[in-house]
């Protein structure tokens, strides 16, 4: 086992870490939403030196994975990730075989796996799509995400089939389906349009969205969701897909009668002092 002495000369392994200890509870809590079916979603979430240091006498680094796109933008950083293949139910109790430390290398072109992933793992099959995000998130000053986070949440996915799929109509829709909605995601769902998942063309188009709204709806797949922790990025699609599921009723119901008024949204908006997305706010109705 990797035992790291600390200053104060207790012994610590990564598995006791907040970071991996974070990750089980974000992960086993997917599960048990139901949004994480067999090897469905995967998350990322970036360390920082102060994180890993403590642990990093201990990892070796003996395995090194090109990237399918060098991000050299990202070189140095470190990133905790869920395993390809793997089940997030499992993650609990084998952390070590199912997720993973990777440092990118000085030339941003591949990721030296430090930790975990212990039977050979590859880190997830959308790693492209992380990292295009964190890439372009960190571009915007005083950017506070680390997460990235993708589940099947079910009925979001239920409503890509039935709503206009655009990014204003899901926005305005879901900010329609409860009150707190537009308080949590101002900058709104950003819909990308059906694509092969796993593939760099999904990951540079989730990027550009997920730079500008905090939920990216993948067409007849799932969402993506940011934040500054684990929590957030949980919270962000719990919410939205807490909407999406009173959406869902209300149809089954028959339809809206009645619903939250744009006068309604912008008196909501300047309670909360947040922005909303202008074209969600001003579509007709
Ligand atoms: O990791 O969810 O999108 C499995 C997936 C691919
Ligand atoms: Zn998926």
């Amino acid at each position: 086992m990797d035992k790291t002495m600390c200053s104060d000369g207790k012994a610590r392994e990564t598995v006791d870490s907040w970071f991996v200890a974070g990750m089980i509870k974000a992960t086993s809590d997917l599960w048990l939403k139901g949004w994480n079916e067999r090897n469905g979603g995967n998350v990322t979430l970036q360390l920082y030196e102060e994180d890993v240091a403590p642990y990093l006498p201990r990892w070796d680094g003996q395995r090194q994975l090109p990237l399918g796109k060098a991000l050299p933008a990202l070189a140095g950083q470190y990133y905790l990730v869920t395993g390809s293949g793997k089940y997030f139910r499992n993650i609990a109790i084998d952390p070590e075989t199912n997720i993973g430390i990777f440092r990118v290398n000085k030339a941003g072109d591949a990721i030296d796996v430090l930790w975990g992933l212990s039977d050979g793992a590859f880190p997830t099959s959308e790693l492209s799509a992380h990292l295009e995000s964190h890439e372009m998130l960190q571009r915007r000053p005083g950017n506070q995400n680390r997460v990235i986070m993708h589940c099947h949440a079910t009925n979001l996915i239920a409503l890509s089939y039935v709503l206009k799929f655009t990014t204003d109509d899901l926005t305005r829709a879901l900010w329609e389906g409860s009150t707190e909605c537009l308080v949590v995601f101002p900058e709104g769902v950003g819909a990308l349009e059906w694509m092969v998942p796993g593939t760099n063309e999904i990951g540079g188009a989730t990027a550009a969205l997920i730079a500008k709204h905090p939920l990216v709806l993948w067409q007849y797949h799932g969402v993506f969701g940011r934040g500054a922790s684990l929590d957030e990025a949980f919270g962000l699609i719990d919410t939205a897909e807490k909407s999406a599921q009173i959406i869902q009723k209300i149809i089954a119901m028959g339809g809206v009668r009645q619903t939250i008024t744009r006068q309604n949204l912008i008196a909501l908006a300047n309670r909360f002092k947040v922005t909303p997305l202008a074209s969600a706010l001003d579509l007709e109705r």
